[in-house]
């Protein structure tokens, strides 16, 4: 479909409890939503890369900026029949993933309204209701942690994942281990280990952990490879899978047991159904990762999680976990226990609220084309 034109936004969602990890502490999340608009139809993705580069090398505020001035040009005025084709444009420009994220996503939420179909359809999910857990990020002291992990055990969740980094690791699983000794339970390093501190990844098979999430440096493949060996609980790889072929290559090496996927670090939907259809194929199993997305992007996430190779509980949240009110409406909320049903709207059945947007954003661009017949470039 053509391109007629381009919002995008960079936006600030506070949030209502502060959010600790690994990689930082963090207030707000800043995000970036784009809408491509074809004739009177658009599509809305986004991407949260969030406001410094400490998840990822992007920023919010460099994933603006790439889709102004970078990606838009080339998708602008021009007929874009897939998402393999938007992706192919995009490759000229290395990583750069979040940004290219926010376009794929709209492309695939406009091309679905267009369709008139719901994304998970056009995507070929083989579910309607998609399993979601619980998180808990660092926190005051372990007796709060043990406190919202009891009501999330008696609301039904069926996994808990914990943040885990020096200084909140054995002694905070420990106490866990004890208050909830049948929970599954896995923990997310957000790359705070190296391969000097396998002595202590070592004793977390005493814990009978359901995987431990990204425990070694953000770009490696290797080194997790090496710790695989020595450790009996699966690794899931988030960070270190930005693409198809570091998925292919994390396989190959014996890098990891799951791999998360989200859209946003991998480029897109595009990527996504991708490296979902390798890790099938090469028996790995994956699960749905977010990164407090509004449900712009929540709700691309649960599009995904319907896939047959999607095998664990998903990182998809109720807004009301960490928001007051969502950015988008309808917002997202729990069908049943741990559940999540998918929109069977066209699209992803979700849209930002104008007024929230206007009150949320940062920055934001228009492009409009021309009504020239465009030359497509790259
Ligand atoms: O590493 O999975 C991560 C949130 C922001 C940035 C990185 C990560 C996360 C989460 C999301 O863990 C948790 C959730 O969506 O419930
Ligand atoms: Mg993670």
């Amino acid at each position: 479909m053509r391109i007629d034109a381009i919002t995008i936004h960079r936006v600030s969602m506070p949030l209502v409890t502060p959010f600790n990890t690994a990689f930082g502490d963090t207030t707000a999340v800043e995000s970036v939503l784009v809408r491509l608009q074809s004739g009177a139809v658009s599509g809305w993705g986004e991407a949260a890369p969030w406001r410094f580069p400490e998840y990822s090398p992007e920023s919010a505020a460099s994933a603006f900026v790439t889709g102004r001035d970078m990606l838009a040009p080339i998708v602008l005025g021009t007929d874009i029949p897939s998402g393999a084709d938007l992706q192919r444009r995009f490759s000229r420009f290395k990583g750069n993933q979040f940004a290219k994220a926010a376009f794929d996503l709209a492309w695939w939420d406009l091309a679905a309204r267009l369709a008139g179909t719901p994304l998970h359809r056009m995507l070929g999910g083989t579910r309607t209701e998609v399993e979601v857990g619980a998180d808990f990020g660092v926190m005051e002291s372990v007796d709060a942690l043990l406190s919202v992990m009891r009501q999330a055990v008696d609301a039904g969740f069926k996994r808990i994942k914990l943040k885990y980094r020096p200084g909140w690791d054995l002694d905070m699983l420990t106490a866990v281990r004890a208050a909830f000794p049948d929970t599954v339970i896995h923990v997310d390093c957000n790359s705070a280990y190296r391969l000097a501190d396998i002595p202590m990844l070592e004793q977390l098979d005493r814990f009978g952990l359901a995987m431990i999430e990204q425990p070694l440096a953000n770009d490696d493949l290797i080194d997790h490879a090496v710790l695989q060996k020595r450790v009996r609980t699966p690794i899931c790889l988030d960070e270190s899978i930005t693409s198809v072929d570091k998925a292919r290559k994390a396989i190959d090496l014996g890098a990891c047991g799951w791999i998360n996927i989200k859209p946003g670090r991998v480029g897109g939907i595009t990527n996504a159904v991708a490296i979902h259809d390798l890790c099938a194929a090469r028996g790995v199993p994956c699960w749905i990762g977010g990164m407090l997305e509004s449900a712009v992007g929540g709700a691309h996430c649960l599009a995904l999680a319907t896939l047959p190779n999607i095998r664990y509980p998903s990182d998809i949240f109720p807004t009301d976990r960490f928001y007051a009110r969502d950015l988008a409406t309808p917002d997202m909320r729990l069908s049943a226990p741990s559940v999540m049903r998918v929109s069977e709207d066209p699209g992803i059945g979700t849209i930002p609220d104008e007024a929230m947007l206007a009150r949320l954003s940062v920055e934001q661009a228009h492009l409009v084309a021309s009504n020239r017949p465009a030359v497509v470039g790259g």
